[in-house]
């Protein structure tokens, strides 16, 4: 069913890429991500059959992997302490595919894309999957593909990380899609402690000061961060300081409280919630606001939502809303 070695619709490629994932060989990775990115309308089916191949249904409960969302400011140094966290997880003998969505183009670009990530990995571990991706509309956006990535991949690494850039309202979409989300600054950026302070910006499940190198600045930025988030209620949240360049400091510990965050998280109603946001926004990219209006607004479709069976994967959730749309 292939011309070219291409992938043609009704291919049973997705059927067998599901029972790879689920068996938890890693080598599906890479095609399951050219699957997933693969936008053009006839692709859809392909695409949902690989999804309801790994969903909550199929896996008998939720996906094994620690989905962990890394985002911040442009150069706050997410992608460098990323090269760390993943050597830290490696030496735990966790596997990890990495999702770098890349906000400078809106077109899936596949492997043209592949070296923004800029994360250093060894070449020869593979337990170790990086991958750039197309941002969605908005800074901090997740496209479908991204989405629907992580998903596929969930079911068979141990962690699953989506690297986004962005601050303030932005960053909801990842922590809609992850089980703990790091905040991600640099010191002397103000602007995410303002963001903090006014509400603008939820509250992250770990806050991540980077360059701890450069000494009393990243201490004083971490004192502010951890002031801020005990006016607000928040102050069991933990802010740790880091340090990415040789000889790397605190990595051990961010990993240790990335780890804590995911024993204490309920994840059945986290993974539902991002269910649910995902058709929502799945079915946002594909008929707009004018989509959104035929729903009765956005608390509609979220009750809507709410209605479904909980045992729904994303494209069925997605149908219940088109249906409803009708
Ligand atoms: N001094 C110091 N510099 C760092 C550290 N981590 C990263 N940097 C530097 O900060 C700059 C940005 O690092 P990246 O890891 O690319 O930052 P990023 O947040 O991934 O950037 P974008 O993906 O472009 O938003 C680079 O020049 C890094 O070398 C650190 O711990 N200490
Ligand atoms: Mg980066």
């Amino acid at each position: 069913m292939r011309l070219d070695g291409r992938l043609v619709p009704g291919d049973d490629l997705p059927h067998r890429l599901a029972e790879r994932l689920r068996g938890r060989d890693l080598s599906a990775a890479p095609a399951a991500l050219n699957l997933v990115e693969n936008r053009a309308p006839e692709w859809r089916a392909a695409i949902n059959a690989l999804l309801n191949g790994v969903s909550p249904a199929a896996l008998g409960g939720e996906a094994p992997a620690h989905v962990v969302g890394i985002t911040g400011p442009p150069g706050a140094g997410k992608s460098t302490l990323l090269s760390q966290l993943v050597r830290t997880w490696r030496a735990r003998e966790r596997s990890v595919a990495v999702l770098a969505v890349d906000p400078s183009s809106r077109r899936s670009g596949g492997a043209l894309l592949g070296d923004r990530a800029r994360i250093a990995v060894d070449p020869a571990d593979d337990r170790v999957f990086v991958r750039s991706m197309a941002a969605g509309g908005r800074l901090g956006g997740l496209a479908p593909a991204t989405r629907a990535a992580a998903h596929a991949l969930a079911a068979a690494f141990d962690v699953v990380v989506i690297e986004t850039v962005g601050v303030g309202q932005s960053e909801t979409d990842v922590a809609d899609a992850a089980d703990t989300v790091a905040v991600v600054v640099q010191p002397g950026a103000g602007d995410v402690l303002q963001f903090l302070k006014s509400g603008i910006m939820e509250i992250p499940d770990v806050l991540v000061v980077t360059k701890a190198d450069l000494g009393a600045v990243a201490l004083s930025a971490r004192r502010d961060l951890h002031a801020a988030l005990r006016s607000l209620g928040a102050g069991e949240t933990p802010v740790l300081a880091v340090s990415s360049l040789q000889p790397a400091t605190g990595v051990g510990e961010l990993a240790d409280a990335i780890d804590d965050h995911r024993a204490r998280v309920e994840i059945g109603a986290r993974r539902l919630r991002a269910r649910r946001a995902g058709a929502l926004a799945d079915f946002t990219v594909e008929h707009g606001e004018r989509g959104l209006r035929a729903l009765g607004g956005r608390r509609a479709a979220d009750r809507l939502l709410e209605m479904q069976d909980e045992a729904l994967d994303v494209p069925a959730l997605t149908r219940a809303l088109e249906a409803a749309a009708r």
